[in-house]
């Protein structure tokens, strides 16, 4: 069955605008008892589908999502564990990946279909039921899952699987649970089931009725602007999105995922929008009349938690493949894809064009927003450098087809409003799940993806310690990455939210406990600081060490690492209190209603003052 299973996947091929080529580029694995003499003993047979050996499952699971965000969700991976704690370890990934809307397969080894020899090592026994594993624990992070309990549901159940993984708006994790004795079974598989098969990634259009209403939409619009997320990307619409905002003048607020839909220099790129946002954008889409949502899941951090958006008349028009992504906000829905819309749209609305005050407006604020980008760059801080001026040196010292990862702590809303975005895959941030991890495993996904670009990780001490794990694989393959370490002693991003919501940083450094207890920020520099050396934790995984004391160091550190010959980390402590301001926005984390500590009733005032001017637009 496993060798059927290879076989099967060696053999789909995906096609889109003409270009085919193989859906999967390989599997990653771990083996254990559950996986080791099934799916591992037919990729020992079939080295043509190539085996990477991962450190931690969730990890693979990262490196196999980052891998398929960057080929656009053409290409993709899958991901073979053991049973138990290697099948749940990846449940972490699976969750990243369906948040991302991105491609990944699993395949977790299962407890034994035959039952006689239960429980065998790892299962997880219920007295209820003997049709129960840690596996079911997959169903709500996956897009299909299933088990196979008899090697002839593979007929039925690997065709729904590629069926979702490259369906655009279905996709994202996919699992089906392995028995293990199952693996290890003989059947007469059809050959027409183990045939080359060719998957087609359509460019659905939404029906003509819709696209008139939208284009009326529009043409009525005194003050629109466009929302780019992730789909605008990922169904290589980025030109097209050019094409219609020049002929317009509407100008762009981009999402995580969206950013790099237009190039930061574009005079009508108002950079992010949203709870990360630029003023630029968030100037535009308070007052917007109408939103244009491209590919947008419109998570609280986009809207800012519904308050983003406060013209009283405002309508959303929303093009996506996913029609539940379409329908949100009360839109109109333009259900389908972001590149034959945008150019089907550019044709209805040919002799539209926002007014002249209305886009100067739009390009005074861009320049604005440039200059502030210029000051938080060149701030010098010290003794310690800020998270800003750090931004800066990688984003001038990298090549402009770099790809730069992230995904959690601090960085990424730093990184929203100040990265300098010069292609639609330069900025590479996994900010559905902003799961602490997915960076270093996520920057070997990216690499292998784009051998021939510099893979940029920016990651925070928090975020490193979690997960640094595939150090050791970049090592292995060959994959060179150039690792930002940023080490500010904690989480400075919760600290910062935990300080505004009146809770003093609690629990967010890294210190020693005094008389029990661990020191928050009103304990200032009085603290012991953990003897914890990062750097040589790096080197000790066979990584290059690049260890910075200052800016300048940093910057040099930069220009030396683009020439040596495997994984670099460069280290560098920075500031845990300067930090990048918001812009006229908001995100709602709820505070205490009631509670002991006066700065958390202060915060809750604040809180309830903000809740209050949340929108529902029904
Ligand atoms: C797996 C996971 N656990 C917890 C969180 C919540 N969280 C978000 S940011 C953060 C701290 C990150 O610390 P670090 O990587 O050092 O970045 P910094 O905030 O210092 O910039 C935490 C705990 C998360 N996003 N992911
Ligand atoms: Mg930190």
């Amino acid at each position: 069955m496993a060798q059927a299973l290879v076989t099967f996947l060696k053999n789909q091929y995906v096609e889109r605008d003409g270009e085919r080529h193989p859906f999967f580029a390989g599997c990653f694995g771990i083996f254990g008892h559950g996986n080791v003499a099934g799916i591992g003993q037919a990729l020992a047979q079939m080295p043509d589908f190539r085996y990477y050996q991962a450190r931690n499952e969730q990890a693979m699971v990262h490196t196999a999502t980052a891998y398929a965000k960057t080929k656009n969700r053409l290409q993709a991976f899958a991901c073979t564990s053991s049973i138990g704690p290697g099948a749940t370890n990846m449940i972490t990934g699976a969750a990243t990946a369906t948040i991302n809307r991105l491609p990944v397969l699993l395949l977790p080894g299962d407890i034994f279909a035959r039952r006689n020899v239960a429980p065998v090592l790892q299962q997880v026994e219920w007295e209820h039921s003997q049709d129960f594993s840690a596996n079911d624990c997959f169903k709500p992070v996956s897009r299909y899952w299933d088990r196979i309990y008899r090697p002839e549901q593979l007929l039925t159940a690997l065709p729904e699987a590629m069926r979702v993984l490259t369906n655009s708006a279905d996709t994202g994790a996919v699992t089906l649970a392995l028995p293990q004795d199952v693996q290890a079974e003989a059947y007469d598989y059809p050959l027409a089931f183990l045939q080359e098969r060719t998957w087609h990634v359509v460019r659905n259009r939404p029906d003509v009725r819709s696209l008139v209403e939208a284009a009326q939409l529009i043409s009525a619009s005194k003050r629109p602007m466009i929302v780019a997320g992730g789909g605008t990307i990922y169904s290589g619409a980025t030109d097209a999105l050019k094409r219609f905002v020049e002929a317009t003048g509407i100008p762009v607020g981009e999402t995580m995922a969206g950013k790099g839909s237009l190039i930061y220099s574009h005079p009508l790129n108002m950079g992010a929008v949203g709870a990360t946002g630029t003023l630029a954008a968030n100037r535009i889409a308070r007052d917007a009349d109408l939103v244009i949502g491209i590919g947008t899941r419109y998570s609280d951090f986009t809207t800012a938690s519904r308050t983003a958006f406060t013209n009283p008349t405002v309508r959303f028009v929303n093009i996506n493949v996913a029609d539940f992504d379409a329908y949100k906000l009360h839109a109109l829905p333009l259900v389908g894809d972001a590149r034959a819309i945008l150019e089907d749209l550019a044709d209805k609305v040919a002799d539209y064009r926002v007014d002249a005050a209305y886009r100067d407006y739009a390009e005074a604020l861009h320049k604005e927003w440039e200059s502030e980008v210029d000051r938080i760059y060149t701030i010098r801080n010290t003794p310690l450098p800020s998270q800003g001026e750090l931004i800066g040196a990688v984003n001038e010292t990298s090549s402009p087809d770099a790809i730069m990862v992230c995904a959690a702590g601090s960085l990424p809303g730093d990184l929203h409003k100040l990265w300098r975005a010069r292609h639609p895959k330069n900025y590479h941030m996994e900010y559905g799940n902003s799961c602490m991890g997915y960076e270093i495993a996520g920057g070997l996904g990216a690499k292998m993806a784009a051998p021939d670009r510099d893979v940029y990780v920016m990651v925070g001490d928090g975020s490193y310690l979690m997960m640094n794990s595939e150090i050791v694989t970049s090592i292995q393959e060959g994959r060179k990455l150039i690792i930002v370490l940023l080490d500010n002693s904690g989480f400075k991003s919760i600290g910062s939210l935990s300080r505004s919501l009146g809770t003093q940083g609690f629990g967010t450094r890294y210190v020693f406990p005094k008389n029990g207890v661990l020191p928050d920020d009103r304990a200032g520099s009085h603290v012991e600081t953990l003897p914890v050396d990062l750097a040589s934790n790096a080197r000790s995984l066979g990584a290059h060490v690049i260890t910075c004391a200052t800016y300048d160091d940093f910057v040099a550190a930069l220009k030396s690492a683009k020439e040596t010959d495997r994984t670099t980390v460069i280290y560098i402590r920075n500031d845990r209190y300067v930090s990048v301001p918001g812009y006229e926005s908001w995100w709602d984390v709820p505070v205490a209603e009631v509670s002991d500590m006066q700065p958390v009733n202060e915060a809750r005032k604040e809180w309830e003052e903000m809740r209050a001017k949340e929108r529902s637009f029904l």
